[in-house]
Parts: C-alpha cells; sequence; structure tokens
C-alpha cells in the first residue's frame, strides 16, 4: 500500500474517501481514545516492569514468552475499549478475537517488544490499531493506528487519509540516502527460520550503511515513520506487530508491502519511503 500525495507525486486512490463512508471527526475520536488508552497501558506496564517481571509461559517456542504485565495489560486496554465502545471487535496477542458489530475491530499489541521488556531493556512498546473489513492482514483497511513507546513516552499516530503525527510534528518517510540505507530487521522466535532470515540480511546489505535489530516491529515502524530509519523488514510477524505500525509508515508518505500477496504479512513485511522500498523489495526478491 501507498501512502498519500507526497512529494514522489504518488497518490493512493484508497485514500479517497467515499463520502460519509467516515467521518474525519470520527476517526479522530478513535485516535484520540486509542492514544489515552496506550498511555495508560504504557503506564501500567513501566509499573510492572519496575517491580518486576514473571515470564507467565512459553507459546510457539521457549524464546517466544509472555509475562504477567503483557496478560494484565491487554486485559486493561480490552476493558476500557469494551467499556467505551462495546460494539467493536477485538484481536489481541494474548486474549483472542472478538467479532463485533460496529465494523472497527481493534487490533492489539499490549507490550511488544516483549523480549526486551522481560530483560529490562528499555524499549517496548503499546500498539493499537482499528481497522474495518475482515481484522485479517490481507484483507483489513487501517482506519487509526498508535504506537506508544512505554518506556519514553513518545506517541506515534496515525488516521487513514490525515497523515501521521509525534505530538504536533508530521512524520515523514526519509529520502534515499546517498551514503546507503539505515535498515531495521529482526528475528522469528523459530530457530529453523534463522537461516532465511540471515540469507535476507546477506541480500540487502550492499543497499545498507548499516542495520538495526532493536527488538520492537511496531517501534521500527514507527521510526520508518519518522525518518529515524530508511527501511524495515522482516518475516514471521503477527497481525498486531505491523497494524498500527504500517499505517503509520503509508500516511508519512512510505510504502507497505510484503507477502502473501504483496501486502504486509506473516511471510514477509517491508517497509520504507518508495525508491528504498523498491530497492529493498528486488534485492530481497532476487
Ligand atoms: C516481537 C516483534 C519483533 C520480532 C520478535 C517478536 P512481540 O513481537 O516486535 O520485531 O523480531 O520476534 O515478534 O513478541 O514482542 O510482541
Amino acid at each position: 500500500m501507498r501512502g498519500a500525495e507526497h512529494d514522489h507525486g504518488v497518490v493512493d486512490l484508497a485514500h479517497e474517501l467515499p463520502a460519509g463512508a467516515r467521518s474525519v471527526g470520527h476517526m479522530q475520536e478513535l485516535a484520540a481514545l486509542a492514544e489515552n488508552i496506550a498511555r495508560e497501558a504504557g503506564d501500567l506496564a513501566r509499573r510492572r516492569r519496575a517491580e518486576g517481571v514473571t515470564v507467565a509461559a512459553s507459546k510457539s517456542s521457549l524464546a517466544d514468552i509472555v509475562t504477567e504485565a503483557d496478560r494484565e495489560v491487554e486485559a486493561l486496554i480490552r476493558r476500557r475499549l469494551a467499556r467505551a465502545r462495546p460494539g467493536d471487535g477485538f484481536v489481541g496477542e494474548e486474549s483472542g478475537a472478538s467479532r463485533g458489530t460496529s465494523g472497527i475491530t481493534w487490533i492489539v499489541d499490549p507490550i511488544d517488544g516483549t523480549v526486551n521488556y522481560a530483560y529490562g531493556i528499555p524499549h517496548y512498546a503499546v500498539s493499537i490499531a482499528a481497522v474495518t473489513g475482515e481484522p485479517i492482514p490481507e484483507e483489513w483497511m487501517p482506519e487509526i493506528g498508535v504506537v506508544h513507546n512505554a518506556a519514553t513516552g513518545e506517541t506515534f499516530t496515525g488516521i487513514r487519509g490525515r497523515g501521521a503525527r509525534i505530538g504536533q510534528t508530521r512524520l515523514r518517510v526519509s529520502m534515499p540516502p546517498s551514503a546507503g540505507a539505515l535498515l531495521a530487521t529482526g528475528f522469528g522466535y523459530d530457530p529453523a527460520q534463522h537461516d532465511s532470515d540471515l540469507a535476507r540480511i546477506r541480500a540487502v546489505m550492499p543497499l545498507a550503511r548499516d542495520l538495526r535489530r532493536a527488538g520492537a516491529a511496531s517501534l521500527d515502524l514507527a521510526y520508518v515513520a519518522a525518518g529515524r530509519l530508511d527501511g524495515y523488514f522482516e518475516k514471521g510477524l503477527q497481525p498486531w506487530d505491523h497494524a498500527a505500525g504500517g499505517l503509520l509508515v503509508t500516511e508519512a508518505g512510505g510504502v507497505m508491502g510484503g507477502a502473501p500477496a504483496g501486502r504486509p504479512g506473516r511471510e514477509l513485511v517491508i517497509a520504507a519511503g518508495p525508491q528504498t522500498y523498491e530497492l529493498l523489495r528486488a534485492a530481497i526478491d532476487r
């Protein structure tokens, strides 16, 4: 998906809002609700971190952990959203999915960067997105996205067709850097995937000035939107890892793509400014 009209002259029809389909004021209200809940959830996560973190269980592998705080923070978010908008659907990393009747579904990662959080590395985020359509990456239409860095307090907000910002500052993806791209990526929890992860890195390194692996996809995507990274790619992400951050990228004039079917998904997520995106895509597909 491409961002709206921006310096590169790329126009995306997806941003021509059907008359009456969704009011801007309504989406701004959803964004404000998500920001308030994300900040409250982030405060809870930070308090629990200071008190000491307990790993509650492992999921897809021993490395794929969930802490008691993940579960408690998601329960808080789910309660707050249900009270404010009882007819909405919900998809959460820890508590599963429930369908709504309003046409809006919330896609939530309560603590993205769980391993950072468990180790006490101050780089983790509350990620909250609202989508319309089927709540799966292949079909959803992201409407609003909030990524709140619970460790630093930074909140990145995007509204479809209305841009992305941090506070009152508009987010813009970077232009292609002459010194090579500062890229970010991640490694799946499944060790069997690591060979292909490393091969993908080998394929893109000729484009890169350097590589970052910070451990929270939503913040990697927010940083692409803010121009703090030139590009990001990763295989194995869950929908809640990229739902909010992906909207930040497209609303900052960037491109979100991947696989299956060229859209961001479990097989691959790629995010960058338009020119860097094409270079990344070509290097990875080679
Ligand atoms: C994490 C992502 C990260 C990825 C990790 C994990 P979690 O999400 O944010 O980019 O490399 O494997 O998927 O598990 O912390 O919500």
